[in-house]
């Protein structure tokens, strides 16, 4: 085991037991990968900053960045003004899975415009911004538990199909709701060309369009060992333009890591004994 790199072991666990230890970006691939020769293909954690997605518009004002999280502490960074919208689309939901279940990735569902259910997608709980005034959000927001269920209705998004689903439809969704907390996203503006978010670097600000840091989101409304590796997180806007995802990025590998070490460390006493 001497080639296990304790300290990249080190930094996944600081990920994992998230609730004590320092902010992370937690980015992932939205896995839409562009085919197209547009520019705006990503850059930094996950390949997210300076990308949006395949055939839509790339630029600063249409970007989803990062997520970051600190203890229980979720923020969004955005180039996209999640409270005011971007002329004719308003943001969407944020969507939590916490089972590893979720079916995140582009191709769930195809529909554009319609309504889709949580049958298909496997999410657990939905920060669900329902203050709606045209395209803009006061930024109250219910949380909701949801049952995995086809009487949790969704909306699907209307441009990019890939980035589905963008909002909770409260009002025809026939049970399956329970509300957990509530809270007000509001958004700082830095017209810095790069800014950090935990420690990553974030690119594309300027003084017209700047990158929106959200305040902290307290996931605490969470169940115990509901914030572990598997736990993901999901924005987009109604028209799917961008999609950010998070989770913790090395959990995969630190589990993988840590079981190897600890099968290794079984395995030493057995091999000095015989
Ligand atoms: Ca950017
Ligand atoms: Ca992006
Ligand atoms: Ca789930
Ligand atoms: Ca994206």
């Amino acid at each position: 085991m001497k080639y296990l790199n304790i300290k990249s072991v080190l930094a996944a666990l600081t990920c994992i037991t998230a609730g004590s230890v320092s902010a992370k970006n937690i980015t992932i691939n939205d896995l839409q990968a562009s085919n197209s020769s547009s520019w705006y293909k990503g850059v930094g954690v996950g390949k997210e900053d300076q990308e949006t997605e395949p055939g839509t518009a790339g630029s600063q004002s249409w970007d989803l960045e990062a997520f970051t999280l600190n203890g229980t502490s979720l923020k969004v960074y955005t180039g996209y003004n999640m409270l005011t919208g971007n002329n004719p689309y308003g943001t969407g939901d944020i969507f939590i899975d916490v089972n590893g279940d979720a079916n995140w990735k582009p191709g769930a569902d195809n529909g554009l415009f319609g309504t889709t259910d949580n049958s298909v997608f496997h999410y657990d709980y939905v920060v669900h911004f329902n203050d709606r005034r045209g395209i803009a959000v006061s930024g109250a927001y219910d949380v909701f538990r949801i049952a995995d269920s086809s009487d949790v209705k969704f909306l699907e998004t209307k441009f990019k199909a890939g980035s589905n689903p963008w909002v909770l439809d409260v009002k025809n969704s026939r049970s399956g709701l329970t509300k957990v907390a509530d809270g007000n996203l509001t958004l700082a503006a830095n017209s810095d060309w790069k800014i950090q978010a935990d420690g990553t670097d974030l690119v594309g600000g300027s003084e017209k369009h700047p990158h929106y840091i959200s305040n902290a989101i307290d996931l605490s409304f969470l169940k115990p060992g509901e914030l572990n590796s598997q736990t993901l997180f999901h924005l987009t806007m109604e028209c799917g333009n961008d999609t950010l995802v998070g989770r913790c990025p090395d959990a995969g590998s630190t589990f993988a890591l840590l079981g190897a070490a600890m099968a290794g460390m079984a395995f030493l006493p057995r091999r000095r004994k015989s």
